[in-house]
C-alpha cells in the first residue's frame, strides 16, 4: 500500500481498529487515543482495542472510556477486529506482542498500517511508518497527521495524549532520542493547549501506596550489586507481589533504581509473573541490551531499554543471567 493509496482509504469513512502491545504504557495509550482523535475527525468509525488493562494513571486519557480491553471484553474484540477496514498497530512491530489479538489481526481481512519505532520491525504491515530514530511512536503519529496532510486537525486531545507518550518514552525528555525534532513537536503541543505540568503531576504523582512500599522494599531487600562489575539486579517473586497486593504497573520502574546509582551501566529486574519471568533491561552508553536480551532472553526493545522473559524459575534466569554477563565484561570498560 503506497502512501497515496493510504490518504484515498482515509478520504472514505473506514471501520478502523486501533491496536497496541500488552500492558500498554503511557506511549501506546497516548499514541493509540491520540490517533483515534485524529481519525474520528475524519468521519471514521474508530475503536482503540487493547489486549489487556494498563496502569491508572493513564485513565485519565481522553476518551479512555471508549477504549475496548480485549482482557475483559474478548468477543467485542474479536467482533471489531473481524469487521474492521482497517487495522493500526501502534507501538509495536511484531504480532506476539499482542498476544491473544495476534490470531485475530493477522487472519482480519483489514489491511494493517504499523506506527512504531522498535528495531527490526516484523513483515505484516501492508504500509509501514517504522522509524526506529524517533523518541516515541507518539512523535510518529504527529508525522503521521503530517504525512496525511491533516496536521491543521491537531487539537488540544490530540495534544494531551501525544505529549504523554513522549514525556514516559523519554524519561521527561531526558533520553537521546529525544531530538530537536522531537521538541519542535512537543513545542505545537504545548501550544495546542497541554499543560506540562498538569499532565507530569497525573503520570507521575499518581502513585498509589502498595506501589510505593513494593519500591522500597525490593530496593531495601532484594537489589544487589555484581562483584567487580557496574551490574545492578533486582528480583521479585510473585509471593512477594502478593505481600504488597500488587496491580498491574505497580513493579513498573524499579529497573530503573538502579540505573539511578553512580557509575552503573546495566540494570536488570526480574520478576515472576503469571507463571513466567518477565525481565527488564535498562544500559547507559554502549550496551545494547535489545541485541543481548534478543540473544539470551527471548527479547527486545531498544539500545538501552529492553524487555525480556524466561521459561525457567526466577532463581534459574538470574544464575543464567550471572554466568553470561561477565563474558560481556570488557563492554562495560570501554
Ligand atoms: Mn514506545
Amino acid at each position: 500500500m503506497t502512501l497515496e493509496q493510504l490518504q484515498a482509504t482515509l478520504a472514505q469513512p473506514q471501520h478502523i481498529v486501533i491496536t497496541t502491545h500488552k500492558s500498554p504504557d503511557g506511549d501506546a495509550m497516548g499514541s493509540s487515543l491520540g490517533l483515534y482523535h485524529f481519525l474520528i475527525q475524519l468521519n471514521h468509525s474508530v475503536t482503540v482495542v487493547t489486549p489487556n488493562e494498563y496502569p491508572v494513571n493513564l485513565h485519565w486519557l481522553p476518551n479512555n472510556d471508549k477504549v475496548v480491553i480485549a482482557a475483559q471484553q474478548s468477543e467485542k474484540a474479536a467482533q471489531l477486529i473481524a469487521d474492521a477496514t482497517l487495522i493500526f498497530t501502534l507501538d509495536f512491530n511484531n504480532l506476539s506482542r499482542i498476544d491473544q489479538l495476534a490470531k485475530l489481526v493477522e487472519q482480519a481481512s483489514a489491511p494493517k498500517v504499523m506506527i512504531d519505532h522498535h528495531l527490526e520491525p516484523s513483515n505484516y504491515a501492508a504500509f509501514m511508518l517504522s522509524d526506529t530514530t524517533a523518541s516515541s511512536t507518539c512523535e510518529l503519529v504527529y508525522v503521521f497527521m503530517q504525512m496525511m496532510k491533516h496536521i491543521n486537525l491537531l487539537n488540544k486531545q490530540i495534544a494531551e495524549c501525544l505529549y504523554t507518550g513522549i514525556l514516559t518514552d523519554t524519561g521527561c525528555f531526558k533520553y537521546y532520542s529525544c531530538t530537536d525534532r522531537t521538541h519542535a513537536v512537543v513545542s505545537h503541543l504545548v501550544a495546542a493547549g497541554v499543560k506540562n505540568q498538569e499532565i507530569h503531576e497525573r503520570i507521575f504523582d499518581a502513585d498509589n501506596i502498595n506501589r510505593k512500599r513494593l519500591h522500597g522494599y525490593a530496593v531495601a531487600h532484594k537489589m544487589y550489586k555484581m562483584e567487580n562489575l557496574p551490574v545492578i539486579i533486582t528480583s521479585l517473586t510473585s509471593a512477594e507481589l502478593d505481600e504488597y497486593n500488587y496491580e498491574t504497573g505497580n513493579s513498573d520502574g524499579i529497573v530503573n533504581v538502579g540505573l539511578g546509582i553512580s557509575g552503573v551501566k546495566l540494570s536488570a529486574f526480574f520478576v515472576e509473573r503469571d507463571g513466567a519471568v518477565k525481565i527488564s533491561f535498562r544500559s547507559k552508553g554502549g550496551f545494547n541490551v535489545n541485541e543481548f536480551s534478543r540473544k539470551h532472553f527471548s527479547g527486545g526493545g531498544h539500545a538501552n531499554a529492553a524487555g525480556g522473559g524466561s521459561e525457567v524459575s526466577l532463581h534459574e534466569t538470574i544464575k543464567q543471567f550471572e554466568t553470561i554477563i561477565p563474558t560481556y565484561a570488557h563492554e562495560f570498560f570501554e
